[in-house]
């Protein structure tokens, strides 16, 4: 590493604070500054990640300024806030991100080169902070990253967990699940604020007492407290002064030490109720789309609620609000019904805490909460035994019965006493044992209801919430996900960014319908030829971490057909491996086959207690090693699963595709997002009419992408009139070749019992329909290949795909909220105007 010199340029700029300046010079000098005042290190005992700490901390100072003004302007103007509640954030690496938006990337770069240092070697040390489990926490961090390039005051409220989604290591073909341990060598991202420590009450029971006015109110008398902790993280936007923040919380306990029992000699004792204190926000649950009813996820569900509620009436206090404006200060979202305890606890700290009537405080309640639905799986649906629910909350039991009654006798007022509509519409669910219904509870606290693409929204009204929507329609609306541009485009893709921008400028970063002027480049040859070289190069950079992670050698100019989401049976990977049998089976039947060679790329996470989930990786795996080490095959085909799929690992994975497989059973997928990254980075699209595939289709036009398979009134059809997926295998050979092949064990070293359980059940109930979509499906990936040999037309509907992708932008999709949902407005900052005293 290199000493830094003061050079010519500088001489002019040699007032630029260390902390603040973005010149290449001050921005090394500030970099090993902070590697000896930080890490405590001199360049000759540095380690990488030292490097990429004392960079982290050089990126933080200029973060800083902007943190603090944004705070310092919205406290000053007491700013209408969205508070976006989620159980799940799944960031992704930071440091990146940060260049991105504050426009330093090149300078950094560069001044990591003079320093002999690679910047994507440091960018490459940042622990995933993978606080999520899939679309749903990816979500809320693409909308962090648009709230706050649109301006709009936010704080996001969520866990934080010690351990994230687990780390996922293939043994053997099998997922194997290792404790993620993203805190081990410290956050550099984030501020701990014990100062804003709120206490969160859990069990014991009610009483009665009469307040100082002689009027009774209730009292909560808890058997245990826990306290939260706030750590906070900026959240910058894009090219703008605004940084807004995420706070997740710990649990700790209130005494560290209880000295009772330490005096009584017992030391384990004294330690113990830290222990199980800290347990509340150890671990994220790595179940997606199943509900596990585990009273220790009921306690993190309600603890970052309490924490995030009671700082917001702290935030109101302090500016002097009435508590009667709360809704009006803040626009409270529930990212789906875990955070849906909300609605009781804003109820139970204005009426007990605050002691506020009834009425006024079911009316604040209402208006500061919108709720987001994001799946229809019945399987995913929260609810809480009454038992569990009342040793653990019974403040909030009593507060949910009262909400009960009240709306009971409304929807009676309504349609009279139809006990059928209300037992159904009951927040308590009578039917199997009793249960609070966390969606009802959502949907009654709340003045908005939505779904996540228009077919969600659709099917929401139409059937798992159609009692609702014929009591309150007026609640009910769309807004379709986005994801944004700035990582998932600029990040991710550099070059394909920089092409865009040298075409017509960058104004499509922030506003990304403007991508749709590449459109009259798509049949330019030199920019045709541009976008191909670029395609490949990002293939080649794949198929260089495949050989590194999985040791498997890909063809970069072969089809990279890819499929990475959570493992689901609704999401249909097993379809997909069907229709790699398939060709495998065409190729040895005609060794000479002139097939286009395809390369299967699979990834993503099984939970670690879904058995068939587990099992369809492992046959992914099997049929990959038969297929991969075949000499008939050669190029031809290859099919590889990569390992630890993260927002890390994937972002060299959408700018290299071809094909997105977007296979899902139709009605099953809400949204999706995954579609939109790779169809924005120029994959075309095999989908189903499931989710946001069909805005996706309409956009992109229907000739630029490859639709198949049952809709979703076919479903349902098929569904009523019998389905019988045997039928399908008895009918089409090369489906039931493909099927006996994995029964008699010719992927599984001829053990037949390995793929029984999902076999039999492919062939009996089928609940996905595979059998019904496999030769639509087949005949589709037919086209694909036909198509993809045209490499003109190839080229044409890619550059098309991206450049009619500018609906799926984060940005736009927040802006729908604001409007629709929190009637929120921006609020610039700038920064050099910003008092930074008390406000
Ligand atoms: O939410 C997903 C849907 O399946 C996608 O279709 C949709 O695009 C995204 C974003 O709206 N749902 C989830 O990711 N759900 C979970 O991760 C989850 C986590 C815990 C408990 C239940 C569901």
């Amino acid at each position: 590493i290199q000493e830094p010199q003061l050079q010519g340029q500088d001489v002019g700029m040699q007032c630029e604070d260390d902390r603040t300046g973005i010149g290449v010079e001050t921005l090394k000098r500030a970099f090993l500054d902070n590697l000896f005042y930080v890490q405590g290190k001199f360049p000759a005992l540095a380690t990488k990640h030292d490097y990429y700490m004392a960079l982290a901390y050089t990126v933080r100072d200029r973060l800083l300024q902007r943190w603090v003004n944004t705070a310092a302007i919205y406290t000053q103007e007491g700013s209408r806030t969205v508070a976006y509640l989620s159980a799940e954030f799944l960031m992704g690496p930071h440091l990146g991100n940060n260049l991105i938006n504050l426009g330093i990337y090149n300078q950094v770069q560069q001044a990591m080169t003079e320093l002999k240092l690679d910047l994507k070697e440091l960018l490459a040390k940042e622990e995933e902070p993978g606080l999520g489990n899939g679309g749903l926490g990816r979500l809320a961090a693409c909308y962090l990253d648009s709230l706050a390039s649109l301006e709009i005051p936010t704080l996001g409220y969520g866990i934080r967990y010690e351990f994230g989604i687990f780390d996922q290591i293939i043994r053997n073909g099998w997922q194997v699940e290792k404790t993620d341990k993203w805190l081990r060598y410290g956050n550099p991202w984030e501020i701990a604020r014990p100062e804003w420590a709120v206490s969160v009450k859990f069990g014991g029971r009610t009483e009665a007492h009469k307040n100082a006015q002689g009027r009774y109110q209730v009292r909560w008398v808890p058997h245990k407290v826990v306290l939260g902790i706030p750590y906070d993280t900026p959240i910058l936007g894009y090219k703008v002064n605004t940084a807004n923040t995420l706070r997740l919380w710990k649990a700790e306990a209130p005494e560290s030490f209880d000295f009772e029992a330490f005096n009584r000699g017992n030391y384990y004792g004294a330690v113990d109720q830290k222990v199980t204190s800290e347990n509340l926000t150890k671990v994220l649950y790595p179940n997606d789309e199943t509900y596990e009813g585990k009273q220790l996820r009921l306690e993190q569900q309600y603890f970052f609620v309490s924490c995030a509620l009671q700082d917001m009436l702290r935030i109101m206090l302090r500016q002097k609000l009435p508590l009667e404006q709360f809704h009006e200060k803040f626009a409270v979202q529930l990212n789906d019904t875990h955070p849906a305890i909300a609605v009781a606890e804003l109820m139970r700290l204005l009426l007990d805490e605050h002691e506020m009537d009834w009425e006024p405080a079911w009316e604040i309640t209402q208006k500061t909460f919108g709720y987001t639905n994001h799946t229809l799986l019945p399987e995913a649906l929260e609810k809480w035994s009454l038992k569990l629910f009342s040793s653990l909350l019974p403040r909030h039991l009593e507060i949910i019965y009262e909400i009960n009654w009240r709306f009971l006798e409304q929807v009676r007022h309504k349609f009279g006493t139809d006990e059928g509509r209300i037992g159904r519409l009951s927040l308590i669910d009578e039917n199997d044992g009793k249960f609070v219904r966390m969606a009802h509870l959502a949907c009654v606290g709340s003045h908005r209801i939505n779904g996540v693409a228009e077919l969600h929204s659709e099917l929401l009204k139409k059937t798992t919430l159609l009692d609702f929507y014929e009591f309150f329609p007026e609640k009910f609306t769309n807004v379709t996900n986005g994801v944004t541009p700035r990582r998932w485009i600029v990040l991710s893709n550099p070059k394909l960014a920089n092409l865009i921008t040298s075409c017509i400028g960058d104004s499509w970063i922030k506003h990304l319908e403007d991508v749709q002027q590449i459109e009259t480049f798509a049949q330019d040859p030199g920019f045709q030829k541009e976008w191909q070289q670029i395609k490949r190069e990002n293939k080649v950079n794949v198929a260089s971490i495949l050989l590194d992670r999985t040791g498997v050698k890909v063809d970069p100019d072969s089809l990279f057909d890819i499929q990475v989401k959570r493992i689901h049976q609704y999401k249909r990977q097993h379809l997909n491996i069907l229709h790699a049998i398939t060709l495998y089976n065409q190729i040895k039947q005609n060794p000479n086959l002139d097939i286009t060679p395809r390369t299967l790329i699979f990834a993503g996470k099984a939970a670690p207690g879904y058995y068939i989930a587990k099992l369809i990786i492992k046959l992914i795996d099997s049929v990959a090693d038969v297929v991969n080490k075949d000499p008939d095959i050669g190029d031809r085909l290859k099919v590889v699963f990569l390992p630890d799929y993260n927002v890390k690992n994937s972002q060299p994975i959408y700018p290299a595709a071809d094909l997105s497989e977007q296979i899902s059973t139709a009605g099953k997928e809400a949204s999706g997002t995954g579609n939109m990254k790779f169809a924005m980075n120029g994959a075309l699209t095999i989908g189903t009419l499931d989710g946001a595939n069909i805005e996706i289709r309409n956009a992109v036009g229907a000739e630029n992408f490859f639709l198949f398979g049952l809709t979703t009134e076919d479903v349902g059809a098929l569904r009523l009139t019998g389905y019988r997926p045997w039928e399908y295998y008895e009918a089409n050979p090369q489906l039931k070749q493909a099927i006996d092949q994995i029964a008699s064990g010719y992927f599984s070293h001829g053990d037949r019992r390995l793929f029984k359980p999902l076999v039999d059940l492919l062939l009996d109930k089928d609940p996905f329909m595979l059998m019904a979509d496999y030769q639509p499906y087949i005949d589709c990936q037919q086209q694909v290949s036909q198509t993809y040999r045209d490499r003109d037309r190839w080229l044409q509907m890619s550059i098309l795909n991206t450049a009619r992708m500018g609906k799926f932008s984060s940005d736009r999709a927040i802006r729908e909220y604001c409007q629709q949902i929190w009637k929120v407005k921006p609020v610039p900052v700038q920064l050099a105007a910003a008092k930074t005293g008390d406000g």
